[in-house]
C-alpha cells in the first residue's frame, strides 16, 4: 500500500494518519466544509472536500469518497470509528473498486451489525450468552410464556439496535405486551427492522470488552479487556485497562471466548467483543463491534502495541508477528473522553469557540485530539474534542497522572466533561473499583461538582488572603517608604 484515505475527521482521522505516515505510506484526508482548515486536514500530504457539512452530504457520502479515492490513485481506505466504518454496503463499495477496505470483511460486518445474527453465528462455540430466545419475537403469548420461563425482570432488546437503543426493561407480566408492541414500533420507525428478542435482565453489570486482532490466516488474538461500565446514557464517557475486578482466570476466559466469537465469522483485523459481566463474575457474550474503537488507546498503551499498524498490516495480507503468549499487560492505563457538553447543564453540547486551549504534557500522559486554539467545534459532528490519557506502573499512578492532566487541562470558550472526569477519579467508588453501569445515575449529581467549584474558589481566595496578611508590612514599606525609614529610626 501506498496511498491511504482516511475517511474521518478529528481526532481518529489525525491518530490514523499519524501511524501511515510512520510506515511510509502517503495519507489523503476527506473533509467538509465545515473543516476546511481543521488540523487533520493540514497534517494530511493530499485532502479532499466531499461537500457541506452535515455528514450525509460529507463523511457518509460513500460513492463520491470512493470515486475520490480513484482520482487520486488510492489504494487503501480506512474508515475510523463512526461514520462509514460498520457499513458493510461501503466495506464492499471500496473492494469493488480496487481499494482495500482497512477493516473487516463485508459479511463479517453485515453477521455482527446485526446481534440475532451474531448470536446465530456463534451458536455452536459455547460462548456464555444471557438466558434467553434468540429469535425475532412477535408473538406475545410465546414472550410471556419464555419470560416467565426465564423470570422477570427482562429486557427488550431490539436486533438492529446498537448502544442501548430500543432496549426496554419490563418489570412483570401485565407489562410486558405493552412493552413489547412499543418496543417493535420503535425498532421499526429507527432501524427499518423490527426485529426485537428478550434476554434476562442483569440488574448491576459491568460492561467489559476484549481486544481481538487476526489475520487472513486465521492467527487470532486477544489483547486483553477495557472496562467500559463508566457511561451515561450509553455513552462511554471514561475506559481503562485492565479491569480491576478481572482475575487471572476470567480474563483468560473471556479472551478465549472473544478469540471463538472473532473465529466464528472468520474475523480479519482488529475487533471488539463486548461482555457483561455480572456480580458474581459471570460473563455474557453482548454483540462485536467491527471497528477500531474510541477507546483503543488503554489497550496500547498497556501491550505497547499499535493497533493501526496492525490493521493496515493486516489489511496488506501479513501474517501477525506475534502469538497469544507473546502478550501480557504492563501496566495500567486510564482514558477519559473530553466533550463539549456542559456537565451541569445535563451535558447539553456546548458551542462555542475554544478562545484558551492548553495541553497537559508529561510522562505516560497521551492526548488524542483533533482542535487547535481558536477554532470552533462544529454542531454537526460528535461533540468530542479529545481523550486524555495515563500511563502508569499501576491503576494508583495512572490515577495520580489523571488527575494533574486535567488540572492542566485548559479549555475555555465551551463547557467541557473535565470537571466530571475530577469528580469520576476523586470519587470513592471509582477508586475502589466498586462501581457498575449505573455509576453516574447513582452518584452523580451537578451540585456536586458546583461544590467542587465553590470549595477551590474559596480556597483561592483564603490563600490570597492569607498571602496578603503575610506580605502586609512588606506592602506597607513599598507604598510608603518614608514612613518605613521613621519607624526604624524611633
Ligand atoms: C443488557 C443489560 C442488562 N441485561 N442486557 C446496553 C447497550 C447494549 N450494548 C447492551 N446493553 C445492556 N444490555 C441484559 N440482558 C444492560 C445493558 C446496559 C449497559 C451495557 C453496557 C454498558 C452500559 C449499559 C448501560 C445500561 C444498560
Amino acid at each position: 500500500m501506498k496511498k491511504i484515505l482516511v475517511a474521518n475527521r478529528g481526532e481518529i482521522a489525525l491518530r490514523i494518519m499519524r501511524t501511515i505516515k510512520r510506515m511510509g505510506i502517503k495519507t489523503v484526508a476527506v473533509f467538509s466544509e465545515a473543516d476546511r482548515h481543521a488540523p487533520h486536514v493540514l497534517f494530511a500530504d493530499e485532502a479532499v472536500c466531499l461537500g457541506p457539512a452535515p455528514s450525509n452530504q460529507s463523511y457518509l457520502n460513500g460513492e463520491k469518497i470512493i470515486a475520490e479515492a480513484q482520482k487520486l490513485g488510492v489504494d487503501g481506505i480506512h474508515p475510523g470509528y463512526g461514520f462509514l466504518s460498520e457499513n458493510a454496503g461501503f466495506a464492499q463499495l471500496a473492494t469493488d473498486a480496487g481499494i482495500t477496505f482497512i477493516g473487516p470483511t463485508p459479511e463479517a460486518i453485515r453477521i455482527m451489525g446485526s446481534k440475532l445474527a451474531a448470536k446465530d453465528c456463534v451458536k455452536n462455540y459455547n460462548i456464555p450468552m444471557v438466558p434467553g430466545i434468540d429469535k425475532a419475537i412477535t408473538d406475545v403469548a410465546l414472550a410471556k410464556e419464555t419470560a416467565v420461563q426465564i423470570g422477570f425482570p427482562i429486557l427488550i432488546k431490539a436486533s438492529a439496535g446498537g448502544g442501548g437503543k430500543g432496549m426496554r426493561v419490563v418489570e412483570k407480566e401485565s407489562e410486558l405486551e405493552e412493552q413489547m408492541e412499543r418496543a417493535i414500533s420503535e425498532a421499526t420507525s429507527a432501524f427499518g427492522d423490527g426485529s426485537v428478542f428478550i434476554e434476562k435482565y442483569v440488574g448491576s453489570p459491568r460492561h467489559i470488552e476484549i481486544q481481538v486482532l487476526a489475520d487472513n490466516e486465521g492467527n487470532t488474538v486477544h489483547l486483553f479487556e477495557r472496562e467500559c461500565s463508566i457511561q451515561r446514557r450509553h455513552q462511554k464517557v471514561v475506559e481503562e485497562a485492565p479491569s480491576s475486578v478481572l482475575t487471572p482466570e476470567i480474563r483468560q476466559q473471556m479472551g478465549e471466548a472473544a478469540v471463538l466469537v472473532a473465529k466464528s465469522c472468520q474475523y480479519t483485523g482488529v475487533g471488539t467483543v463486548e461482555f457483561l459481566l455480572d456480580e458474581q463474575l459471570n460473563f455474557y457474550f453482548l454483540e462485536m463491534n467491527t471497528r477500531l474503537q474510541v477507546e483503543h488507546p488503554v489497550t496500547e498503551m498497556i501491550t505497547g502495541i499499535d493497533l493501526v499498524e496492525e490493521q493496515i498490516k493486516v489489511a496488506r495480507g501479513e501474517t501477525l508477528s506475534f502469538k497469544q503468549e507473546d502478550l501480557q499487560i504492563k501496566g495500567h492505563a486510564l482514558e477519559l473522553r473530553i466533550y463539549a457538553e456542559d456537565p451541569l447543564n445535563d451535558f447539553l453540547p456546548s458551542v462555542g469557540t475554544l478562545s484558551t486551549y492548553e495541553r497537559p504534557t508529561g510522562e505516560g500522559v497521551r492526548l488524542d485530539d483533533g482542535y487547535e486554539k481558536g477554532m470552533e467545534i462544529p454542531i454537526y459532528y460528535d461533540p468530542m474534542i479529545a481523550k486524555l490519557v495515563t500511563f502508569g506502573q499501576d491503576r494508583n499512578e495512572a490515577l495520580q497522572k489523571m488527575k494533574t492532566a486535567i488540572k492542566d487541562y485548559k479549555i475555555e470558550g465551551v463547557a467541557t466533561t473535565l470537571p466530571f472526569g475530577d469528580f469520576v477519579f476523586n470519587h470513592e467508588a471509582f477508586i475502589s473499583g466498586h462501581f457498575d453501569t449505573h455509576f453516574v445515575k447513582n452518584y452523580y449529581s451537578p451540585d456536586l461538582i458546583r461544590e467542587q467549584l465553590k470549595k477551590k474558589a474559596k480556597i483561592a481566595v483564603l490563600s490570597a488572603l492569607k498571602y496578603y496578611l503575610e506580605e502586609k508590612n512588606t506592602l506597607k514599606s513599598i507604598e510608603n517608604p518614608s514612613s518605613n525609614w521613621k519607624s526604624r529610626l524611633a
